[in-house]
C-alpha cells in the first residue's frame, strides 16, 4: 500500500511540473499503459490473499482515478490555452479591404458576334439559335444534299451515329427558321453559332464559329445579297472596302458565289496578307435553291431568298491581325488582355 501511495505522489508531482501536451502524454502512457506503473500495481494483485484483494484493488482504483483526473484536467487547460492562442493569431478581420479580382475582357470573338448581332438587328433581322448537335435531316437533307450526294463528302464530319452528327454548318439552323415559321411569312434572321468539321492546324480548328444569313421574302434578288454584304463588310472592316463575286457552287444556293474583299492591309494594291492578289477570300452565298425552299414549306414561285455565311474566327482575325486561329481557343490570359476595352 505505500507503495502505491508513492507512484500516486511521483505520478502527480509528474504531472504538476509537465508543461505541455507532450509530457502529459508521456506520463499517461508511464502510468497507465500496458507496461505503466499503475497498470503494474493491479497485476500484482494475484499474489494476494483472497481476502486483501478487494481492500488494496479498491486502493489502487482510487489512486488511478485521482491520478487521471488531475492529468485530463491539465490536458483540457493545455487544449483551451492552446485553442486561445490560435483565435488570436488566425483572427481574421472581415473589415479589412480584400485582395483585388483583375477585371476579365471580353473574347475578341465575342465582340465580333456582338457587333454582327448589333448590325443586324438594326436592319430588321433576328438572331436564332439551334442544336450542335444535328440530325442528318436539317443538316443536310433540307439543304439539297440528299443522301450519296457528293458534296457530303465535301465535308469531313464527326458523326455520333448514322443519324447524328456535329453541325457543319449553321444552315441547319435556318432550315429549321423556315420550317418553324408555319405561317409562311417572310424571314430576316443570322444565325451565329459553333460548327464542327475533322481538321486540326494553324487556320483549321475542329471548332469553329460561324455565322450564316438568311432572308426570305417576295422578290428578293441578287441586288438585295450584294447590298446587305456591302453593308456587312464595311461596318466590320472599313468604308473603304470593297466586295468580289467570284461564280461557285453549294448545293443550297443557285447560283452560288464565293465573296472577295479588298485587302484592309494594303487597301488592295498586294501585300503578304492578301498574298499579293488585293483580295481575301471571306463569304460564301447564293440565291436559294429553289428546293430548299420547297423541301422547308415556302413556294418558290411566291418566294426567293438570299443566303451568306462567314466564319467569324477569319473575320475576327482579319479584324484585330491574329496570324493562329487556335490562340482564340487556348485562354490564355495574356492575349486575352489585349482585347480589353474601357466601353464594355
Ligand atoms: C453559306 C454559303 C451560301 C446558306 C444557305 C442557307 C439556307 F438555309 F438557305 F439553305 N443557309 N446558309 C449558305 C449559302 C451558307 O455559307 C458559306
Amino acid at each position: 500500500m505505500d507503495k502505491v501511495e508513492e507512484v500516486k505522489q511521483n505520478a502527480l508531482q509528474e504531472i504538476e511540473q509537465a508543461n505541455d501536451v507532450a509530457t502529459l502524454e508521456a506520463i499517461k502512457v508511464k502510468y497507465f499503459g500496458k507496461k505503466g506503473e499503475l497498470t503494474a500495481l493491479l497485476k500484482m494483485m494475484g499474489t494476494l490473499s483472497a481476502e486483501e484483494k478487494p481492500k488494496f484493488g479498491a486502493i489502487v482504483n482510487s489512486a488511478k482515478e485521482e491520478v487521471s483526473e488531475v492529468l485530463n484536467k491539465k490536458m483540457d487547460a493545455f487544449a483551451k490555452a492552446e485553442m486561445d492562442k490560435k483565435l488570436q493569431t488566425e483572427k481574421i478581420d472581415v473589415t479589412l479591404p480584400g485582395s483585388k479580382i483583375i477585371r476579365g475582357s471580353k473574347h475578341p470573338l465575342t465582340r465580333v458576334i456582338e457587333e454582327i448581332e448589333d448590325l443586324f438587328v438594326s436592319m430588321g433581322y433576328d438572331v436564332v439559335a439551334g442544336p450542335e448537335l444535328e440530325t442528318d435531316e436539317y443538316c443536310f437533307e433540307r439543304l439539297n444534299l440528299p443522301k450519296g450526294h457528293p458534296a457530303r463528302d465535301m465535308q469531313d464530319s464527326f458523326y455520333i451515329t448514322p443519324e447524328y452528327l456535329l453541325r457543319t454548318q449553321t444552315s441547319a439552323v435556318q432550315a429549321r427558321a423556315m420550317m418553324a415559321n408555319t405561317e409562311k411569312t417572310p424571314l430576316r434572321i443570322i444565325v451565329p453559332g459553333k460548327t464542327y468539321r475533322r481538321e486540326d492546324d494553324a487556320t483549321h480548328s475542329h471548332q469553329f464559329n460561324q455565322v450564316e444569313g438568311l432572308v426570305v421574302d417576295k422578290n428578293i434578288s441578287f441586288a438585295d445579297l450584294k447590298g446587305t454584304l456591302e453593308i456587312f463588310m464595311k461596318h466590320m472592316l472599313g468604308e473603304d472596302t470593297k466586295l468580289r463575286f467570284r461564280p461557285s457552287y453549294f448545293p443550297f444556293t443557285e447560283p452560288s458565289y464565293e465573296v472577295d474583299v479588298s485587302c484592309f492591309k494594303c487597301g488592295g494594291k498586294g501585300c503578304n496578307l492578301c498574298k499579293h492578289t488585293g483580295w481575301i477570300e471571306l463569304l460564301g452565298a447564293g440565291i436559294v435553291h429553289p428546293n430548299v425552299l420547297s423541301m422547308n414549306g415556302y413556294d418558290p414561285n411566291e418566294y426567293s431568298g438570299f443566303a451568306f455565311g462567314t466564319g467569324l474566327d477569319r473575320l475576327a482575325m482579319f479584324k484585330y491581325g491574329i496570324t493562329d486561329i487556335r490562340l482564340l481557343y487556348e485562354n490564355d490570359v495574356r492575349f486575352l488582355k489585349q482585347f480589353d476595352r474601357k466601353d464594355d
